[in-house]
């Protein structure tokens, strides 16, 4: 089905740009990033607690010990979801609080909360979306060998029925993992992310577990009749930075291929692309690669979830060192941001959105698109008049939805859009210092403070699109 974009609805006709009725209006965010009471209610300790608490990880020494305190004030949080009048809210499970010893006994009290919270999305006519992992693996499981270990994929299928069987009568959407990439390449490749290992051949068996897991997931979860299923990643947009140079092309195939088609030909075609396999057998012999494996890692999938903050531009450069999240890249540099870039200096370009969506929907056809992250981080705090004047997050967000209608009018079957995030929260290796909320909170008192994007936001989906 594809989405048409001239909306029917019942609204008064207003000027401007209209998304398609029934197009879905979300926020975003992640356990470990909001919820904070790291040791309560029997919850284990997951490789991000590990990593926070290693002098030098993370910036300042940040923890996400109490976070923005969503575990005790989820009923605050969810009144002011409906304030925005969000359709869907798009939240993690901690797998720690679930299966503390990453498997075998389940801790129903970890279950409880999110059963809690569950039905108070639901009383408040919010739809729950929710994401099996989101970056915090049991502690335990790293100490057995982590995402590089099959026996991780095997874990996370039966972790994720745990969840179903509790939560399946009232969750309609299912996504198995969120951004695998990072999980990979920055947990077990630069080390920039935990379990914070640098290790290329551990990164591309990492990949392969990942990918196996989300497979086994997505069956396990089909089986016990979950309605619709779904993985999120984080493709990259490359571009080279000059079109006509072979060399440069030649950067944007590798790059291409460690970030978005490593992950999307396995899930859409079942198969790795030849040019990966060449390349992942620099560093590894492969042989974590199983009979039927990508049989099960092309599971169909209902909905194919789409992160995206920004493009990037490369070129090759003889003698440039291999950047340690992408091996084998050596050669290949990425050029600094030219032109406008948020607070964490990633570059401030709409059209890559539409370029990317449009690129999914030409080679992965048949799969609807739904963008489950988007937003960016700027510094700003409550002012004198007591509110927070974000402007430049309006525009990144309203550039950004004005790419997705772009998609959507070339006729890209997009279905929704989830800002990230409801709130400021811990932005793993940056801690506390980069904010990402439409929500300000004050980390001393939990305050929360819509930002100006915030009612902004409330506009948008209010009327079901933008200002012309
Ligand atoms: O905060 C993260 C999120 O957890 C995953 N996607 C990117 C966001 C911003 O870095």
């Amino acid at each position: 089905m594809t989405a048409t974009v001239t909306s029917t609805s019942a609204q008064p006709a207003l000027s401007g740009i209209t998304f398609p009725d029934g197009f879905i209006w979300g926020a975003a965010t992640a356990s470990y990033q909001i919820e904070g009471a790291v040791q309560e209610d029997g919850r284990g300790p997951s490789i991000w607690d590990t990593f926070s608490r290693t002098p030098g990880r993370v910036h300042a020494g940040h923890t996400g010990d109490v976070a923005c305190d969503h575990y005790h004030r989820y009923v605050e949080d969810v009144a002011l979801m409906a304030d925005l009048g969000l359709a869907s809210y798009r939240y993690s499970i901690a797998w720690p609080r679930i299966q503390p010893d990453g498997g075998g006994p389940v801790n129903s009290r970890g279950l409880d909360f999110y059963d809690r919270l569950t039905d108070e999305l639901l009383g408040k006519g919010i739809d729950p979306v929710v994401t099996l992992y989101h970056w915090d693996l049991p502690q335990v499981l790293e100490d057995r060998g982590g995402w590089p270990n099959r026996e991780t994929a095997l874990a996370f299928a039966e972790y994720a029925q745990i969840v179903h069987g509790r939560l399946g009568d009232r969750v309609k959407t299912w996504t198995t993992l969120n951004e695998p990439w990072c999980s990979a390449y920055l947990g077990y490749g630069s080390g920039r992310h935990a379990p914070g290992r640098q290790d290329p051949a551990a990164t591309f068996a990492a990949v392969h577990h990942l990918l196996l897991g989300h497979g086994l997931a997505a069956q396990a979860l089909r089986a016990a009749g979950a309605n619709t299923i779904s993985i999120t990643l984080n493709p990259s947009v490359v571009f080279p930075v000059d079109p006509e140079n072979v060399a440069d092309r030649e950067a944007v195939r590798i790059l291409d291929g460690l970030s978005n088609r490593m992950f999307l030909d396995p899930l859409l075609k079942g198969q790795y692309p030849a040019d990966m396999l060449e390349h992942m057998a620099r560093f590894t012999d492969l042989s974590y690669i199983q009979d039927g494996d990508l049989a099960t890692i092309s599971e169909p999938i209902d909905v194919l979830g789409i992160n995206f903050y920004q493009p990037s531009y490369v070129a090759a450069k003889p003698g440039a060192p291999a950047a340690l999240d992408q091996p084998g890249s050596e050669g290949i540099a990425t050029r600094a941001p030219q032109g406008p870039v948020t607070d964490m200096n990633w570059l401030i370009e709409p059209s890559g959105l539409t370029h990317l969506l449009k690129r999914i929907h030409a080679d992965y056809p048949g799969t609807p698109l739904m963008i489950t992250e988007n937003g960016a981080a700027y510094p700003e705090v409550p002012a004198a008049d007591g509110e927070v004047h974000d402007a430049k997050r309006i525009e990144y967000l309203d550039g950004h939805l004005r790419a997705c209608h772009d998609a959507l009018a070339a006729g890209v079957d997009l279905r929704g859009y989830f800002v990230w995030s409801l709130m400021d929260n811990f932005e793993w290796a940056e801690g506390y210092a980069k904010r990402f909320g439409i929500v300000h909170v004050d980390y001393r008192t939990q305050e929360r403070v819509l930002k100006d994007s915030a009612k902004w936001y409330r506009e948008v989906i209010r009327r079901n699109g933008i200002e012309g």
